[in-house]
């Protein structure tokens, strides 16, 4: 008699004793559930996993998953990540956290992230909002958007995430949306298994204090998934081209994956700490010239 076999790991055993308290109906929660699906597919156990964010409702999240966690400072999760990656590099690294702490306060780590090349796995949450401070303006808020720090309409042009890390010559690049919660969680599973940085923007809608147009209802009627367009993801000018219409169409979707990914900044720190420890040199030493005093 054949006997079943079942996968190591279920999404709810990546769930914590922690009980979210997102308001009801807050987009991170289908984040969460995608994230909780995408471990399991990957099936590393919790204590092989760190998840780190900065500061936000969304950067609440690995409070919320069972794994090694750390919700540290507003605009920081990229460069903690990417020690602990350096120190650690056999740990599964996940970094999490807003629009607003990944593209104002933080938005200067993104570049040298993506040059350096960790692998690692970055999602944001962007409602397009403060969420946590109350429904300030953020980056990523379309022009014309009144909130409380712009009662008359925003006046700037938004930053756009996915033409951002395009430009820096990001490998992997994806946008999601928990109104389609499996495609995301697929995304986020390819985006895990890729060796090297990974972006995946989430168009996570706050419900409190986000505008109508990144809703729930309003991102059903007009999501376009960019398999349903014929895209390329090996194509890395056609996914700037479709990265153009951020803002104004929800594309959902690898938008590129280089078929060819390079070598990580872990490995090949890995490949010279071996190579010196071959000659004979104390580890205290090798270690030693990795970091700058
Ligand atoms: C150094 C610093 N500056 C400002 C803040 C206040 N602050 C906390 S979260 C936040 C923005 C949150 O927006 P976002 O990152 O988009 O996350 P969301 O709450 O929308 O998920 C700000 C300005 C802070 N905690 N630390
Ligand atoms: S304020 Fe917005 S982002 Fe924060 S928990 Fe509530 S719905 Fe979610
Ligand atoms: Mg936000």
């Amino acid at each position: 008699m054949s006997k079943e076999v079942l996968p190591a790991y279920q999404p709810k055993d990546f769930r914590s004793d922690l009980k979210p308290i997102w308001c009801p109906g807050c987009g991170d929660f289908g984040v969460l559930q995608a994230i909780y699906r995408a471990l399991a597919a990957v099936g590393r156990p919790p204590h092989e996993i760190a998840f780190v964010s900065g500061i936000g409702c969304s950067s609440r999240i690995p409070g919320y998953t069972n794994a090694y966690g750390f919700n540290s400072v507003h605009g920081r999760a990229l460069p903690i990540a990417q020690g602990i990656k350096l120190a650690r590099p056999e740990l599964l690294v996940l970094v999490a956290g807003g629009d607003g702490d990944g593209f104002s306060i933080g938005g200067g780590h993104v570049p040298h992230a993506i040059r350096r090349n960790l692998d690692l796995t970055y999602i944001v949450m962007d409602n397009q909002i403060y969420g946590l401070t109350k429904g300030q303006l953020s980056p990523t808020s379309p022009r014309g958007l009144k909130t409380p720090t712009s009662e008359y309409g925003s006046l700037e042009e938004p930053v756009n995430p996915l033409l951002y890390v395009l430009a820096y010559g990001a490998n992997f690049v994806a946008q999601g949306t928990p109104v389609d919660m499996p495609g995301l969680a697929a995304m986020v599973e390819e985006a895990i298994r890729y060796p090297g940085f990974s972006f995946v923007n989430v168009r996570s809608p706050c419900v409190t204090f986000g505008d109508e147009d990144s809703q729930v209802k309003h991102q059903r009627a007009v999501m376009k998934p960019l398999t349903s367009l014929g895209h390329d993801p090996c194509d890395r000018l056609a996914a700037m081209s479709l990265a153009q219409h951020y803002g104004t169409e929800l594309h959902t979707g690898i938008l590129y994956r280089n078929p060819t990914p390079p070598p990580t900044l872990d490995a090949l720190a890995t490949e010279r700490q071996k190579a010196l420890a071959g000659k004979g040199l104390p580890r205290e030493r090798i270690l030693d010239m990795f970091i700058q005093r």
